[in-house]
């Protein structure tokens, strides 16, 4: 059993939490946000949804697929709000067959900087409190995404590392994953491997070349998923994991949504590649909390 903190009380790092995120790679915040901030976000996102116009395009995000990863709507998203599809959403005619409110997978990547209710919720005290007592001294926010986990169709994502995708030299990539309703085992938490995170370098870099990305694998070598554990998480717990934790998360065939907030941000003093797939445009930096 992984351990658990108390978000209730929590204002700064202890020594008790750096030593638990050291040693698994993921720190357990219970009920660190309050319920009526988690239900803010959700209803605000379904205005963002109302508004939002399906025929603008149909972008599918997939972790088994990859779909999403040359297709320019995905790669511009960083500095942006862009709507992906759950994989299972479209019938055989590429027609949607449920609202879209059941039918999105996720939304990313930049509303925390464009967007004031996404920028209060990602920039909350506790969470930079966090990202400095866990060792970043000058944490910028680098992508921020609604994960919707739809009830009945709600896609697996694959076992990975989050460094593989936010890159920085060296590794300071930092994820913040916070349950907006409870997430059980039934519609889809996350799991992960403690003890995982011990390595250097991520197993894969997602590169960017130009128009395009690739996948370049450092070590094929697969995860050791029989020690992965469930990391069950009732509305406003905080999951944070460094970028080299592996995790995971099944697909959802419950009837519930499994909504969920993240944030990455990256320490400000280490390098950002120009190859990393997420890349903002001149006069667009990324900013801290
Ligand atoms: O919410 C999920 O199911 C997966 C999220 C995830 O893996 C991530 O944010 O890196």
């Amino acid at each position: 059993m992984l351990p658990r903190f108390d978000g209730h009380e929590f204002k700064v790092v202890s020594d008790d939490m750096v030593a638990a995120f050291d040693r698994d790679g993921v720190l357990v915040l219970d009920q660190l946000v309050p319920a009526d901030m988690c239900d803010k976000l959700r209803h605000h996102m379904l205005d963002m949804l109302a508004s939002f116009d399906p025929s603008e395009h149909s972008s599918i995000f997939s972790t088994t697929e990859q779909s999403h990863a040359q297709d320019q709507y995905f790669l511009e998203s960083g500095h942006t709000t862009r709507f992906f599809y759950e994989e299972e959403a479209f019938d055989a005619d590429g027609q949607l067959t449920k609202p879209i409110e059941t039918a999105v997978n996720k939304v990313g990547h930049a509303m925390h900087d464009t967007d004031a209710v996404f920028s209060e919720f990602a920039r909350q005290p506790a969470f930079a409190a966090l990202a400095a007592g866990l060792g970043l001294a000058d944490p910028k926010l680098a992508q921020s995404m609604y994960i919707f986990k739809q009830p009945e169709i709600g896609g697996e994502v694959i076992c990975h590392q989050d460094a593989t995708f936010i890159r920085s030299e060296p590794n300071s990539c930092l994820g913040f994953w916070v349950a907006l309703e409870d997430a059980t085992e039934e519609n889809g938490c996350l799991w992960g491997i403690p003890g995982g995170h011990i390595d250097t370098m991520p197993k894969s870099l997602f590169i960017r070349e130009g128009l395009s990305t690739r996948m370049q694998v450092l070590d094929d070598s697969p995860y050791d998923e029989e020690k992965r554990v469930p990391l069950p998480a009732p509305k406003g717990t905080v999951l944070v994991f460094g970028g080299l934790f592996p995790h995971m998360s099944a697909a959802n065939r419950s009837d519930k949504s499994r909504h969920a907030f993240t944030l990455h941000v990256v320490d400000g003093a280490a390098h950002y590649p120009a190859d990393n797939w997420l890349q903002r445009p001149e006069g667009m930096p990324f900013q801290g909390f």
